[in-house]
């Protein structure tokens, strides 16, 4: 195998994941990108024409995301992610669409597993290793991977409603693009273009969150929990929440939200449910210890899935395109298994008190104050806002971002988003003038909101975003972040500090590229960094 998608990998990844994913998996992700770089030089004809069913749409980004880290590593799943991309390829082919058919256009799956995992073999080979030169395969994997990122955010939207076509032609034409011959600025335009339309996704994903559950309030949520039965949902997926909140009503059971569903209790049409309580654990890498010490039902409705160890491998559930061998998947969002699990189960034996945490600082609430804040940076109250944000990992390079929420003067403001907040999240920071210091804008998958938190910003000071007394200092670790940042590109936001460290994928001239245009910066000490920005 060969795999270098994450900021974890072992650069790269050739016997098994560090994220655990077999060889045999692997493979068979690359064949289904394969497939669906045949599937796409179809679609984006038929899309064109706009005769595009919008099962082709729905499928193309389900199947990017279960490719996404920590996602699916059921190869079953993958397996029939295949056979239904050439299917549906078949289908458009029937309809007789011209186009200038590439190798894949003609790509047959074999019957057997063992003989898709060596076609998937042959897969790897065309997308890592058949590269015209380093700099233009570098901009290729920018692009896939940024592919996946905003497939996840499309997925998400599209389950909500939220669907735009530009969206899945850009998908499509790159998808098609990487089979063929292009410079390396067709390249370097493909990844703006990646991150334009990870923007658009973004909005997509951020009206039909904000469109079905109302805007984020400002909420404190409890890290303690309730005697009684209980399950704990992780991921990203309001809707699968949401599902289960209405499933749970009267039965006794307590819902709790583990890693990135924190920001969920600040959505009013999900906080009113009366037994969906409060947040247990903390950021995904911890899961196999907190899971372990759950007392109920596990729900798992995206990424980050790791391993789930024996102790509670048969408590924990998967949905939507999230997969592990072995463990069981709801498909049809009928919890009963989850539910009644979570019954068969002790649950928590007593209430526990304990501190709470503020979420809910979405673009909404944070502009809705705006007037002060403009008045407290007028008035020298506060000097600089940090976003520190992103994917957290197990790296021990992570605690540079404890350490630099820590140590960010007092007369700053940071603002935060995605699981790597958990290194912070319920420190005391105090507040400046009411304002809290620490505000919480949401998951990975609102990194739209901070955009327009920035944007306004911008407009009420009349300067650019990167004359703002704003810095980002942003970590990742998969592929949404890979989104996120040519959406940042793409905005022409400058001088990003990005750790913990950079991706293997970045060849160093386009890293030259990135440094010389939008000055991206690795990040250094935090003492080092804390002086360069606030002199
Ligand atoms: Fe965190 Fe993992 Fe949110 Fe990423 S829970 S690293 O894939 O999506 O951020
Ligand atoms: Fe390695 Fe990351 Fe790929 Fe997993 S997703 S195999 S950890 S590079």
């Amino acid at each position: 195998m060969f795999c270098r998608q994450c900021e974890q990998t072992a650069n790269p990844c050739t016997k098994l994941g560090v994220c655990g994913k077999q060889p045999d998996t692997a493979y068979l992700q690359d064949l289904l990108t394969y497939a669906l770089q045949g599937l796409a030089t179809y679609a984006k004809e038929e899309l064109k024409e706009g005769k595009l069913d919008s099962k082709v749409n729905r499928f193309t980004v389900e199947a990017l995301f279960s490719t996404l880290t920590n996602v699916n590593f059921d190869s079953e799943a993958i397996k029939n992610f295949i056979y239904e991309a050439v299917n549906l390829r078949e289908e458009l082919k029937g309809k007789g669409i011209k186009v200038q058919e590439t190798e894949a256009c003609n790509f047959k799956p074999a019957d057997s597993l063992e003989e898709l995992v060596k076609q998937g073999e042959d897969a790897n080979r065309k997308l890592f290793h058949s590269y015209q030169n380093e700099d233009i395969q570098s901009l290729k994997e920018i692009t896939l991977y940024s592919l996946r990122g905003i497939a996840a955010y499309a997925d998400h939207a599209a389950i909500l409603g939220k669907e735009d076509n530009s969206v899945y032609a850009f998908i499509y034409d790159a998808l098609d693009s990487m089979q063929r011959n292009g410079d390396l600025n067709f390249w370097l335009n493909m990844v703006l273009k990646a991150g334009e339309t990870n923007l658009r996704a973004m909005e997509l994903l951020d009206a039909a969150n904000t469109g079905r559950y109302g805007h984020p309030v400002p909420t404190a949520v409890p890290l303690g929990y309730k005697k009684g039965k209980a399950i704990v949902v992780s991921g990203h997926d309001l809707r699968d929440l949401e599902i289960l909140l209405k499933q749970t009503e009267g039965k006794g059971i307590y819902v709790y939200t583990h890693g990135e569903m924190l920001p969920c209790h600040a959505y009013p049409e999900l906080k009113k449910y009366k037994h969906f309580y409060g947040h247990y654990g903390t950021a995904w890498q911890n899961q196999q210890k907190e899971f372990a010490q759950f007392p109920g039902a596990i729900l798992m409705t995206t990424n980050c899935i790791i391993r789930p160890l024996d102790s509670y491998k048969d408590r924990i559930f998967t949905t939507g395109v999230v997969g592990w061998p072995g463990v069981k998947h709801i498909k049809d969002k009928d919890f009963t298994p989850v539910i009644e699990k979570a019954l068969e189960l002790p649950g928590f034996p007593e209430d526990k008190e304990s501190k709470t945490v503020m979420v809910g600082f979405a673009r909404n609430a944070v502009l809705g104050v705006a007037d002060k804040v403009i008045e407290l940076v007028k008035a020298g109250k506060i000097r600089h806002f940090f976003l520190v944000g992103g994917c957290d990992g197990a790296k021990p390079g992570r605690s540079y971002y404890t350490e630099f929420v820590e140590k960010a003067p007092q007369d700053t403001v940071i603002l935060t988003l995605a699981c790597g907040k958990f290194r912070f999240f319920d420190k005391e920071l105090g507040s400046i003038d009411g304002i809290p210091r620490l505000l919480d804008v949401g998951q990975c998958n609102d990194a739209y909101s901070a955009i327009q938190i920035a944007l306004a910003l911008s407009k009420a000071f009349n300067v650019g975003v990167n004359e703002l007394p704003l810095s980002l200092i942003l970590s990742w670790f998969e592929q949404k972040a890979v989104a996120i940042l040519t959406t940042l590109l793409y905005l022409g936001i400058k001088n990003i500090r990005l750790g913990p460290s950079l991706p293997a994928f970045v060849s160093p001239n386009v890293l030259k590229v990135l440094v010389d245009n939008f000055n991206i910066k690795p990040i250094k000490t935090v003492d080092e960094d804390l002086k360069e920005i606030l002199g």
